[in-house]
């Protein structure tokens, strides 16, 4: 055991909405049967476990926005908040959002995670976010960002730039648009549970990039984000590239929310994710990078939240994906060798 004075708090989200296919509503049992809290313990974090938020389910849920056109009484869900209707003007907006399915399910799902999040911080605890797809991310940042002065810095460690909106999207699905969201771009600008000022778009830094799409890549090259693709590891190594993703995510804010979605490494490692990417970081890189994050943790307290993502267990061997996110958290929260 180790002397960290952390306590981490377990919110877990079983949200598909935001991905394509069943399965990553499973997410947060998987990686509770990996045992997080042990690998967690292992870190000297004393934990928490808050279950999981009800979250709509897609058997029940209307991909159409409820605030559609002639579509009011889609929303029927009984989970959803009264506050999911986004648009209140219904004819400015109101085809902007309809390319992004369960947009208001996921609303809904996102402010209640926010507060959750919010409160846990003002605890002086950290939120440990289960997935669930990776729309989830727009809760564990609005709710980390809440309150400051300058907003937070984010690492994303992901195969993709997550920096869809409903106007560029292929394919619709929430889960390629929650960085977008937090820098308030295209009509996320218009919801109101889209917290754009909670981060700061300048200290936000991608990490291990290798797929986007057309309009998705030219949104990005025009945005104060940091973009490190797979090139750059792969010139640079790992550790470099995290340094300086670090040194960029922190300069000037007051602490960082790192999210991980595990289709950042390679899907030899890694089978258990709806949308792999060949190409990623091995398991030792992601450790390497993790660890990193904890040691600038230890030297300058840093990480304010983090969220594992898009842990789908119907598609992963053994429960292998769940484990790795485990062990990778726990990295994060300060577990050393020795
Ligand atoms: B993930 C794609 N860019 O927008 C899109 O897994 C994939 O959270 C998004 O990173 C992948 O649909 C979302 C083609
Ligand atoms: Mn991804
Ligand atoms: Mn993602
Ligand atoms: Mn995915």
């Amino acid at each position: 055991n180790q002397d960290a004075d952390r306590t981490a708090r377990l919110l877990g989200v079983p949200l598909d909405l935001g991905a394509n296919r069943r399965g990553v509503d499973m997410g947060p049992s998987a990686i509770r049967y990996a045992d997080v809290a042990a690998e967690l313990a292992a870190a000297g974090v004393d934990c928490i476990d808050d279950g999981d938020l009800e979250v709509p389910r897609l058997e029940t849920s209307s991909p159409a926005p409820a605030s559609g056109v002639n579509d009011s009484d889609s929303n029927t869900n009984t989970n959803s908040n009264s506050n999911t209707n986004t648009n209140t003007n219904s004819n400015s907006n109101s085809n902007s959002n309809t390319n992004a399915k369960y947009l208001d399910d996921i609303g809904g799902v996102t402010a209640t995670l926010a507060d959750a999040v919010a409160a846990t911080v003002d605890d002086d605890t950290t939120p440990l976010v289960l997935g669930g797809d990776h729309a989830v991310a727009m809760g564990s940042m609005f709710g980390s960002g809440r309150g400051t002065d300058n907003g937070i810095g984010v690492i994303w460690f992901d195969a993709h730039g997550d920096y869809n909106t409903p106007a560029t999207s292929p394919s619709g699905n929430v889960h390629g648009m929650p960085l977008a969201a937090a820098h308030g771009r295209g009509s996320f600008a218009d919801l109101d549970w889209a917290d754009t000022d909670a981060v700061s778009e300048e200290n936000t830094v991608l990490v291990g990039i290798r797929s986007l799409d057309d309009e998705e890549r030219a949104a990005l090259r025009e945005s104060e984000a940091t973009v490190f693709t797979m090139r750059e590891i792969d010139e640079r190594g790992i550790t470099a590239v995290v340094e300086d993703a670090l040194e960029i995510a922190t300069d000037g804010v007051d602490g960082i929310h790192v999210s991980l979605d595990l289709d950042w490494l390679d899907p030899t490692v890694v089978p258990g994710v709806g949308t792999p990417v060949r190409g990623g970081v091995n398991y030792r890189e992601a450790h390497a990078a993790l660890e990193l994050v904890a040691e600038r943790d230890r030297e300058a307290d840093i990480l304010r939240s983090m969220d594992v993502v898009e842990v789908n267990p119907i598609l992963d061997r053994d429960n292998q994906t769940a484990e790795v996110a485990a062990e990778l958290a726990a990295s994060a929260f300060g577990k050393r060798i020795l």
